[in-house]
């Protein structure tokens, strides 16, 4: 058995059938420690032996693999920022909407109810300051309370697009928030972060130091293996 590792990649030669542990390889503690999580460590090499290999020297080939990084970078964890705007409170929608995110699976870690300055939403919307409607814009989140929450989770911020659905509600698939609870661009009674930088940028944003809470829920164990 041959394990290499450098910067970023791996290479090993594991027969498939190898298990990794602490005696086998002590020297790669960390490494065993870290993959553990995962659902099986085969699946982040490049190279499988055949599962139709009929000689057991076929299936335990020692064919060199190759260590796939982007597929434990997908496995971070993120944070996204999302609102329920002033519609949305006006509405009543608060509990429908959390419970989405709730029963979906992801941590929450900041929520609060919030009157926002007309400072601070132009910051957050800075991106579209040059838009006809970026007046309206900001008249309408500073118009009431918002719901700020922060939340955390592997693929949170593309799963919470995807849980929101598209910007103008008439387009929003049927079962997403905005296609379920909205009908106009101008009260789509939600935001969501963009990307996991805007997630950290905008929780950054809306939320002051101690507002947040790092915590374990008790079901963490039901929702990843
Ligand atoms: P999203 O909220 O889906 O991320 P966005 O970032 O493009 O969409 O725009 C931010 C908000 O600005 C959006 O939720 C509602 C408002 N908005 C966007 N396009 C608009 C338009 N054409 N007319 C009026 N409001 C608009
Ligand atoms: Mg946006």
């Amino acid at each position: 058995m041959e394990v290499v590792c450098g910067s970023g990649v791996c290479v090993s030669s594991l027969p498939r059938s190898s298990t990794i542990t602490r005696s086998t390889v002590p020297q790669f503690r960390v490494s065993y420690q870290y993959l553990t999580p995962f659902p099986s460590q085969s699946h982040l090499f490049s190279y499988h032996p055949p599962p139709y290999a009929k000689t057991l020297r076929a299936r335990t080939t020692t064919k060199p693999a190759i260590f796939l990084p982007h597929l434990v970078a997908s496995l971070q964890v993120d944070q996204t920022y999302i609102m329920v705007k002033p519609d949305g409170v006006q509405r009543g929608l608060v509990g429908e909407i959390i419970s989405r995110f709730e029963k979906k699976g992801f941590k929450l870690t900041g929520l609060k109810l919030f009157q926002c300055s007309k400072e601070l939403a132009e910051e957050h919307y800075k991106d579209l300051n040059q838009k006809s409607f970026f007046p309206k814009l900001i008249d309408y989140i500073t118009s009431g309370p918002v719901v700020c929450m922060a939340w955390e989770g592997v693929g949170v911020v593309a799963s919470a697009r995807k849980l929101i659905g598209a910007t103008d509600p008439l387009q929003a698939e049927p079962g997403t928030i905005r296609g379920d609870l909205a009908v106009q661009t101008g009260r789509n009674v939600i935001h969501g972060s963009d990307s996991p930088e805007n997630g950290k940028r905008e929780i950054a944003l809306w939320f002051k130091e101690g507002e947040l809470c790092d915590w374990t829920p008790v079901q963490a164990p039901w929702l990843r293996e």
